[in-house]
């Protein structure tokens, strides 16, 4: 049959459900989930039926024996686990057999995607990775509007990306730099990925702030300059939006402006349905996003042009 055998890992966290959700609606199989939490409750009114463990060998066991049954082998492993942990819970679900469908960011370095290239030889099975902006239909919109630009134009982009978070984000893993990368490789790899995908390759990466909770630089593409400001400050919402929303994704292509804030709960689904027909995002699309963090990550702030920094931090 069509349909497919699903393991998941991180599956007690905050997205694991969207991954629940895209797997049940398309018709596949959630065989087993593992997480090292329990509160897993949220399974039964997904997918009652599933197997958990809250031991990576209990659950890695399980997963091997799946293999003997054709019927049961798992053809995918799903992961959902902090980002450190990515590379290691890839590699896991490669050997075990089974294509593997991770969160961003994919990992953090371009090194260890050489690494992962490494492992799909040695498995024969391959990594995608969602990256679910690139199925937002205003970015999509946008993408054709500039492919269908002169080519000898640059956009000039003003990008402005707020997710405000409450004092748990500092305390959580998510804070913590060597478990979540920082706030830029978090949360602004979206929209690094995003930028590359509508305006082509990166030609200059400039940081002109970066804190635990905000971000700032200018990155100039192909067919775009970009002053860009990421937080997950509050304070730093507009003030006709403070109050009545929590989050400001917009992007100012040469004055106008596209609001990007809606939209987003479906794309995980989008992003599973591409996958399995064989059209997914592999290692290779996630190196620009990834040497892009990279680099941001590593950069020491400089203070620049007031064109080419972002009006919040000029
Ligand atoms: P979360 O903290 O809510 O969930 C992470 C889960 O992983 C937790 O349940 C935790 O117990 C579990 N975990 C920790 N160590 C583990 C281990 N060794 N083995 C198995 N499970 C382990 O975080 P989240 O927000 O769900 O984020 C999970 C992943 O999804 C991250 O990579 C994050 O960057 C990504 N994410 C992506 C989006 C998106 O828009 N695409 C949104 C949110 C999160
Ligand atoms: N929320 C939670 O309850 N728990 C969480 O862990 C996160 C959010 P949005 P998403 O914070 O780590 C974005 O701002 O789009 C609440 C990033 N994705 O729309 O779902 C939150 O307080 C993602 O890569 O967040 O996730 C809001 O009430 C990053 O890992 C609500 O959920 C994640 O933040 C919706 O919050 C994070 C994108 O920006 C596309």
């Amino acid at each position: 049959s069509n349909s497919k055998n699903f393991a998941l890992i991180g599956a007690a966290g905050y997205i694991a459900p969207r991954h629940m959700h895209a797997i049940k609606n398309l018709g596949h199989h959630l065989a087993v989930a593992y997480d090292i939490n329990d509160s897993v409750g949220i399974i039964d009114s997904i997918s009652p039926q599933s197997e958990f463990f809250t031991d990576f060998e209990r659950f890695y066991d399980y997963a091997h024996r799946l293999k003997r049954d054709p019927a049961t082998a798992l053809d995918y492993v799903s992961i959902c686990s902090p980002n450190y942990l990515h590379h290691p819970h890839i590699t896991a679900g490669l050997r075990l057999g089974a294509d593997v469908i991770c969160e961003k960011p994919l990992v953090p370095t371009p090194e260890l995607l050489d690494d992962l290239a490494l492992v799909e030889r040695e498995t024969g099975k391959r990594v995608y990775n969602i990256l679910q902006l690139r199925h937002h239909d205003a970015i999509l919109a946008l993408r054709q509007k500039v492919a269908a630009a002169p080519a000898n134009t640059k956009f000039d982009v003003t990008l402005t990306y707020i997710t405000s978070r409450g004092k748990w984000y500092l305390e959580s893993w998510k804070g913590d730099p060597r478990q979540s990368f920082g706030v830029a490789t978090n949360i602004g790899v979206h929209f690094y990925d995003m930028l590359h995908f509508v305006f082509g390759k990166l030609q200059d990466n400039v940081v002109h702030y970066s804190g635990e909770t905000k971000a700032a630089g200018y990155l100039e593409y192909e067919r775009a300059r970009v002053r860009w400001f990421l937080s997950i400050d509050a304070n730093d919402l507009p003030d006709d939006v403070k109050g009545r929303k929590t989050t400001y994704r917009s992007i100012d292509i040469n004055g106008e402006e596209l609001e990007f804030s809606e939209g987003f709960t479906e794309l995980h689904k989008v992003s599973y349905e591409e996958i399995l027909a064989g059209r997914g995002y592999g290692l290779e699309d996630a190196r620009h996003c990834i040497e892009t963090v990279n680099v941001i990550r590593t950069a020491s702030c400089v203070s620049d042009g007031e064109a080419r920094m972002h009006p919040v931090v000029a």
